[in-house]
């Protein structure tokens, strides 16, 4: 699919005022700094919409984008994983996602990302078992793989596919740098429309 236009809509702290109306939304999750506001500036290609930051763990919020005029939302999920701030925000932010998660009606799918020079971690296998749990339509994308030769990613797609425990074939590797990835999730996203 085209994406041709993509605008910042509003950023929610409280479950209450999640968006309910009819608009398909694809979320992306993932621990603080895997690379979730880059890959929606990559993926609309619109540099800076969601502001990609090099200080883990500010992004507290849920942050909305609008792609087509309408047609589908971008949501930013706050990173996990970063415990800086405090358990008890910690908590909040965590009880912000499971509440997003558990009861978005429009939700069609979620984006998981791990690192690709990461193994997965703890926080990663959680989020792994919520989302199985959940029953939600997810994959798993492999962030920065620019950072690794072809040879290395191959390895790289065995060793997350073995930790979470999913398929190869459901695992895209992406770069925000190279694009690489970024038709296969375009196209991914058409089909769930
Ligand atoms: N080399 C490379 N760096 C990336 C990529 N995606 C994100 N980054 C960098 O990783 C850092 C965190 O990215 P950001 O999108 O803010 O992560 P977020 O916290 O998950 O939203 C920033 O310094 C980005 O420039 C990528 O595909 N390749
Ligand atoms: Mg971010």
């Amino acid at each position: 699919m085209k994406i041709i236009s993509a605008k910042y809509l509003t950023s929610v702290t409280q479950k209450e005022k999640l968006l309910t109306d009819e608009v398909s939304e694809f979320a992306f999750v993932g621990r603080s700094n895997v690379g979730k506001s880059s890959i929606i500036n990559n993926l609309v290609g619109i540099k800076g919409l969601a502001k990609a930051s090099s200080t883990p763990g500010l992004t507290k919020m849920i942050n909305y984008f609008e792609v087509n005029g309408g047609q589908l939302r971008f949501v930013d999920l706050p990173g996990y994983g970063y415990h800086k701030a405090g358990k008890k925000s910690e908590k909040m932010w965590a009880e912000l996602i499971e509440q997003y998660l558990l009861h978005s009606e429009q939700l069609k799918t979620v984006f998981m990302l791990v690192d690709c020079r990461i193994v997965p971690t703890e926080d990663d296998l959680i989020m792994r078992d919520f989302l199985v749990q959940t029953g939600r339509n997810f994959m798993i994308i492999a962030t920065k793989c620019d950072k690794l030769s072809q040879q290395k990613q191959r390895l790289s797609k065995k060793q997350i596919a073995d930790r979470l425990k999913v398929r190869q074939e459901a695992i895209v590797m992406h770069s925000s740098q190279t694009s690489q990835g970024k038709e296969q999730i375009l196209t991914y996203i058409e089909n769930c429309l």
